[in-house]
């Protein structure tokens, strides 16, 4: 499952829907964030949480092709196939700015990029 982190290349091995890198299972009762994928954005492109909040994290494809959402600073890395849509949970931790996008080839240089902020 450590295939994609921590290589110069963040290809991962985006066939396999559902996986969550190493995010949480979805909570119950916490707070839903849902990013649209279309080809080839991410929609919305930024989404904030406050640190220490736990949220579910859903990737929603609205595309023709499959997309997937990759977090690196949280080894979080969801897959969508076109038309489905996948959830991790995942708990904030300090205050910053991290960057997330598709790692299908040629889908982030496409604009397939985004940011995830977390407030204090
Ligand atoms: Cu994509």
């Amino acid at each position: 499952m450590m295939h994609g982190f921590g290589g110069g290349h963040m290809y991962g091995p985006w066939a396999q829907p559902g996986a969550r890198g190493r995010g949480l299972p979805p909570v119950a009762g916490a707070r839903t964030i849902e990013v649209q994928a279309a080809d080839f954005t991410f929609s919305p492109a930024e989404i904030t949480v406050k640190a220490g909040e736990v949220v579910n994290l859903t990737l929603v494809n609205r595309g023709v092709t499959v997309h997937d959402l990759v977090v690196p600073a949280y080894r979080i890395w969801l897959v969508a196939p076109a038309g489905q849509s996948a959830t991790t949970g995942f708990r904030a931790l300090r205050p910053g700015e991290h960057e997330f996008y598709c790692s299908v080839p040629g889908h982030r240089e496409a604009g397939m990029v985004g940011r995830i902020v977390v407030t204090p």
